[in-house]
C-alpha cells in the first residue's frame, strides 16, 4: 500500500507541499496517495481575499486577514521560489513590492503548472483528528462545509498547514466597552477608505499596526496614534502620525495612555497580532506558542517531536515566506518518504535546544533575519530543493528595513535585484503613496497614478492629541 499523507489547508504551505511531492514524482518518486482539505472554495490561503469577516459565506471563520491596497510589505526577491522565479512567470521584470493579487498570481501559476490541483478537496473543513499509537494511523473527520456531509479519512503522515495569522488576540482595555466609536481587530480590517478624516488609535507596533496604520495615511486620516506595549517602532512617520505607550483606559471617547497623554478617537484598531489556534487537534499534537521564529517542539521547525508522522509547515513568524515553506515541505517530505532519517529524540530534542538557545540571544532585526536565513539553509541542505544565495537574501533584509527605516512611505519604491536569475527589479509606474489601485491589471500595465505632491493629510497629530491631554 502506498504511502496515504493527509494535508490541512492549501495556502502557500499547503501548496508547498503538494510541489514538492510533485517534483519528486517528475524526477521519477513514486507518489503517495494525497488529501489536501481546504476549507475555501480557492488555494491561496492569506492571499485569497475577500470581504468577509468574521464568518464566511459557508458559516466557516473567515480566514484571511488581508485587506484591499494591500501591497507586499517586504520585497518579493526574498520570497522568491528557487524553482519557479518571478521571470518565469511574469516574463519580464516587475518591481520589487507588488500588490496581493500579483503575488496571488504568481503562487496560483507555479502550481497550476504542477497539476496539483486534483488533489485538494475545496470547500471542505478538517474538523477533528486522531491518532492511534497502535496502529500508527490518524483518522480524520472531514466535512463538506457547503453540503455538511462528513467524512472519514486514515493517514500515514499528516501534515498541519493552517497558518496562524487567522485567530486574533484580543486584549481588553478598562473603558472600551462603552467606546462609542468602532472598534477592530486587524483581522477585520478590508481597507482604510472609511477613515479619511477620522482620527485613529492602532493598538500593537508590528507589521499590521504600521501598515494599517500607513494605510490609513494614505487614505486620507486626519491622525494615527501608534499604542505600543514593549516599545515604540520608531520610524520616521509623517506629521500626522504619533507612538505613545500603551493605553490604560478609555473614557468615552477619549483614551488614556501610560505616560500620563490622552487623545480623542474615532475609532480603534488592535494590532494586537495571532493566536497559534488547531481546533481539530487533540492538545497533544498542537503547537502551542506566542508568534516566534522557531516555536518549541517541532524538529527542524516542522516535526512533531513527540510523533514524527506529524509535520507543521509555516508555524514560524516570518522574514522569509513562500521559499521557507518550500524548504519546509521538501523537508517533510524526504522525512515522510523515509529518504531523510530521522535522528533519536534525545538527538532531535538536543538539535531543537540549540535553536531555541540561538533564539533567545537574538539583539535586534538583523540578527532575526539571520537566524531564519541559517534556518531555511539548514532545511535546504538536507534535501534537493534548488539552492540560491541565502547570505544575498539576508542582506536584501538588511537593505529593506534600513530603507523603511529611511522613508516609511517610501521604501516600496525601491528596486531589489533576484538573487536566483540577477534581473534588477523595475522601479514601479506608481509610487506606493500615490497608487490608488492594487489591481494586477493596473500594475502590469498602468498608467502611472503618480501626483505632484505626496502630501495626502496635513493635520498635526500631536495637536490632535494636545487638545485632549
Ligand atoms: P495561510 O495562508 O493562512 O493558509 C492556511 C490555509 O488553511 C487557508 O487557506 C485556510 O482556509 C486553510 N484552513 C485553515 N483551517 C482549516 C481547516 N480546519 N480545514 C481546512 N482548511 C483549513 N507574507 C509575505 O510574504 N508578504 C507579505 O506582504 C505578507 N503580508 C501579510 C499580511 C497579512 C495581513 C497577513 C496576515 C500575513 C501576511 N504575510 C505576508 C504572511 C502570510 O501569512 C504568508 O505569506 C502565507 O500566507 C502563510 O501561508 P500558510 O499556508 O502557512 O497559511
Ligand atoms: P505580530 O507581529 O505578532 O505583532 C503583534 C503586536 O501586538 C506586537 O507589537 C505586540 O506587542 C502587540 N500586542 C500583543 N498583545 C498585546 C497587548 N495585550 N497589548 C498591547 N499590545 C499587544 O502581529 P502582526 O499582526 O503585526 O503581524 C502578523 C503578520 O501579519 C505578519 O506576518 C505581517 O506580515 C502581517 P509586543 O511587541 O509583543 O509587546
Amino acid at each position: 500500500m502506498s504511502l496515504r499523507v493527509g494535508i490541512i489547508g492549501a495556502g502557500p504551505s499547503g501548496m508547498a507541499q503538494l510541489r514538492a511531492f510533485e517534483a519528486a514524482r517528475a524526477k521519477g518518486a513514486d507518489m503517495p496517495e494525497i488529501v489536501c482539505f481546504e476549507k475555501q472554495s480557492d488555494w491561496g490561503g492569506q492571499w485569497n481575499y475577500s470581504w468577509h469577516t468574521g464568518i464566511d459565506g459557508s458559516g466557516e471563520s473567515a480566514h484571511s486577514s488581508m485587506y484591499r491596497h494591500l501591497w507586499s510589505n517586504g520585497p518579493k526577491e526574498c520570497l522568491e521560489f528557487s524553482d519557479y522565479t518571478f521571470d518565469e512567470h511574469f516574463g519580464r521584470p516587475i518591481s520589487s513590492f507588488p500588490p496581493r493579487e500579483v503575488l496571488f498570481d504568481y503562487i496560483a501559476g507555479r502550481v497550476e503548472k504542477s497539476d496539483v490541483r486534483k488533489y485538494i478537496q475545496f470547500n471542505t473543513a478538517v474538523r477533528w483528528v486522531n491518532y492511534d499509537e497502535a496502529t500508527e494511523e490518524f483518522t480524520l473527520f472531514s466535512q463538506d462545509v457547503k453540503t455538511g456531509e462528513s467524512k472519514t479519512h486514515v493517514f500515514d503522515k499528516l501534515v498541519v498547514s493552517t497558518g496562524h495569522f487567522s485567530t486574533p488576540n484580543i486584549p481588553d482595555f478598562d473603558g472600551i466597552n462603552t467606546f462609542p466609536g468602532e472598534v477592530l481587530h486587524a483581522h477585520d480590517f478590508r481597507g482604510a477608505e472609511r477613515f479619511g478624516g477620522k482620527r485613529l488609535l492602532m493598538i500593537g507596533s508590528s507589521y499590521s499596526a504600521e501598515d494599517i496604520g500607513m494605510q490609513a495615511h494614505k487614505m486620507g486620516a486626519a491622525s494615527i496614534t501608534l499604542s505600543y506595549r514593549s516599545g515604540p517602532m520608531g520610524f520616521d512617520w509623517p506629521s500626522t502620525t504619533v507612538e505613545r505607550p500603551l493605553v490604560t483606559r478609555f473614557e468615552g471617547t477619549t483614551a488614556h495612555f501610560a505616560d500620563g497623554t490622552s487623545g480623542e478617537f474615532d475609532a480603534v484598531i488592535m494590532c494586537t497580532g495571532y493566536l497559534h489556534k488547531y481546533p481539530f487537534l487533540p492538545s497533544d499534537l498542537a503547537v502551542s506558542s506566542p508568534n516566534v521564529l522557531y516555536p518549541g517542539n517541532l524538529y527542524k521547525g516542522v516535526v512533531w517531536q513527540q510523533n514524527t508522522n506529524l509535520f507543521y509547515l509555516g508555524a514560524q513568524d516570518q522574514y522569509y515566506t513562500f521559499n521557507m515553506f518550500d524548504a519546509q515541505a521538501w523537508f517533510a517530505r524526504d522525512a515522510m518518504t523515509g529518504k531523510i532519517a530521522l535522528p533519536s529524540a534525545e538527538a532531535r530534542a538536543a538539535d531543537i535546544q540549540s535553536w531555541l538557545d540561538a533564539q533567545a540571544a537574538l539583539a535586534d532585526h538583523d540578527a532575526e533575519a539571520d537566524f531564519q536565513t541559517d534556518y531555511v539553509r539548514d532545511l535546504i541542505n538536507a534535501t534537493d530543493y534548488p539552492e540560491f544565495d541565502l547570505d544575498a537574501v539576508s542582506t536584501l533584509f538588511k537593505d529593506w528595513m534600513r530603507h523603511k527605516s529611511e522613508d516609511i512611505l517610501g521604501y516600496r519604491d525601491k528596486a531589489h535585484r533576484s538573487v536566483i536569475t540577477g534581473t534588477m527589479a523595475e522601479i514601479h509606474h506608481t509610487r506606493w503613496i500615490n497608487a490608488m489601485d492594487d489591481s494586477l491589471e493596473r500594475f502590469l500595465n498602468g498608467p502611472s497614478q503618480n501626483m505632484d505632491t505626496n502630501a495626502m493629510a496635513t493635520v498635526d497629530a500631536n495637536a490632535i492629541l494636545a487638545k485632549g491631554k
